[in-house]
C-alpha cells in the first residue's frame, strides 16, 4: 500500500493558473477539432483550451484534478468547445466547478439521449458515470472549471470523433442557441 502526502494547491480563480506547477499541461487547438464543428477549420494553429493537471496518482481510489481554460470564439456561428469524450471507464463520475466565465455542459449518453447545464462562476456540475461530456464557452471571456475524477477514468475521445455530439451549440445574435447536430450519428459510421 503506497500512502500519499497531503498537499495544497492554489488555483487563480480567473486565469486556472495552478500553483505551483504540477502534472502536465495539454493543449488543444483547431487543428485537433478536424470535423468537430460544422465548418471546416478556418486556422489550425489558433489556440482553443488549456488543461492543467495537479499531480496525483491514479488508481481506482485517488481522485485526479484539473483545471481547464476554454478560451472565448467562434468557428461560425458555433462556440469554441472542448473535444468531449466518455470515460474510458464507463461508470466513473466527474464533478465541475466552475471558477469564471459563461458555458454549457453537453451530456450524451451512447444511445443519444442527452442534456445541457449551465456553468457560470459558482456552479458544481455533477457528471455521472456513463455520460460523455462537452464544454462550450458561450462568453466573451475565457471559460475555466475545475474538475475533479476518479483518478482511473481515462478518456475514450474516439466514440465523439467518430459519432459526433448530439447538440450543436451557436450564437444567434446576442442568443445562444441549442440545435441538433446535423453530423451526428447515434452508431459508429460504416468504414
Ligand atoms: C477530464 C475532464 C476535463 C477535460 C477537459 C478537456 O475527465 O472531463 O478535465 O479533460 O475539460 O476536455 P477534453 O474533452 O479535451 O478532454
Ligand atoms: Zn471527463
Amino acid at each position: 500500500m503506497t500512502i500519499t502526502n497531503p498537499f495544497t494547491a492554489h488555483v487563480d480563480l480567473g486565469s486556472g493558473q495552478i500553483d505551483p506547477p504540477a502534472g502536465p499541461l495539454v493543449s488543444r487547438y483547431l487543428r485537433d477539432m478536424e470535423g468537430m464543428y460544422q465548418l471546416p477549420i478556418p486556422n489550425p494553429d489558433r489556440l482553443v483550451y488549456d488543461v492543467h493537471y495537479l499531480d496525483t496518482p491514479t488508481s481506482s481510489s485517488d481522485l485526479s484534478a484539473c483545471t481547464t481554460i476554454l478560451y472565448p470564439g467562434r468557428v461560425g456561428d458555433e462556440f469554441h468547445m472542448t473535444k468531449g469524450h466518455f470515460h474510458a471507464v464507463r461508470d466513473r463520475a466527474e464533478f465541475y466547478f466552475t471558477l469564471s466565465g459563461e458555458g454549457r455542459l453537453l451530456l450524451a449518453l451512447e444511445d443519444g439521449g442527452h442534456e445541457t447545464l449551465d456553468m457560470r462562476p459558482g456552479t458544481a456540475n455533477y457528471i455521472p458515470g456513463h455520460w460523455g461530456h462537452r464544454s462550450v464557452n458561450v462568453g466573451d471571456d475565457p471559460l475555466v472549471f475545475f474538475a475533479v475524477f476518479i483518478a482511473d477514468a481515462g478518456y475514450d475521445y474516439a466514440t465523439i470523433e467518430s459519432r459526433g455530439f448530439p447538440l450543436i451549440v451557436q450564437a444567434d445574435g446576442d442568443h445562444v442557441t441549442l440545435a441538433p447536430n446535423p453530423r451526428y450519428s447515434p452508431v459508429d459510421p460504416l468504414p
